[in-house]
């Protein structure tokens, strides 16, 4: 596949935050590997003018997906701490986009879309086409895709700069990813 980038276009980075890699709170297997790609994705789609948003999960120290109160993960991504900032070496741009998400305690949020105003900041910009990658491919990246595609965007996951929590996981999510209208591309891909 061959991918031009627009103004029109977004990058949607998802979660790529201390606590999602190895030796954080709550890690996905070479996690760190996404920020190398994710790099070029940002320099592509500055140089093309278009927008880049990146969510982040910001969650308050009683959320209810923590175990402590009756959740499925171990406290991570607590508002304002260490674990919940972006990645050490992830470049992004003074001109981000910065998406809060799950940061009520009585709502989980795996999509960038849920409870946020991500649809209508792309919206306003007119974007079609919207890139999405990070962490979890299987949780958030997913989740994040799907609310794309529900939406009505044309929904592109950027297959190397993902990386999933278990490997049943990871294939389980793409094949679901696809099946449902998103094509994966990888940087090799864009011209
Ligand atoms: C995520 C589990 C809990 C994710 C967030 O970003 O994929 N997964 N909270
Ligand atoms: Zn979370």
């Amino acid at each position: 596949m061959k991918v031009k980038i627009t103004p029109k276009d977004a990058l949607i980075l998802v979660d790529i935050q201390k606590d999602f890699l190895p030796g954080g709170a709550l890690p996905v297997p070479e996690g760190d590997k996404v920020i190398e790609p994710a790099n070029r994705y940002i320099e592509i789609f500055q140089k093309a003018g278009a927008p880049i948003f990146a969510t982040r999960d910001w969650h308050p120290e009683n959320h209810i997906s923590f175990k402590e109160n009756g959740g499925l993960w171990p406290r991570h991504c607590v508002q304002n701490t260490e674990g919940a900032q972006f990645a050490d070496g992830l470049k992004l741009p003074p001109e981000v986009f910065i998406i809060n998400k799950g940061d009520r305690p009585e709502f989980d949020a795996y999509s960038g879309f849920q409870g946020t105003l991500l649809e209508d900041l792309l919206r306003e910009r007119g974007v079609k086409r919207i890139f999405v990658g990070g962490l979890a491919t299987d949780y958030c990246v997913l989740n994040t895709v799907l609310g794309g595609l529900n939406l009505g965007f044309q929904v592109f996951w950027l297959e190397d700069a993902s990386k999933g929590i278990s490997p049943e996981g990871e294939q389980r999510a793409k094949e679901r990813m696809l099946t449902e209208g998103a094509a994966a591309v990888q940087l090799k891909d864009f011209i």
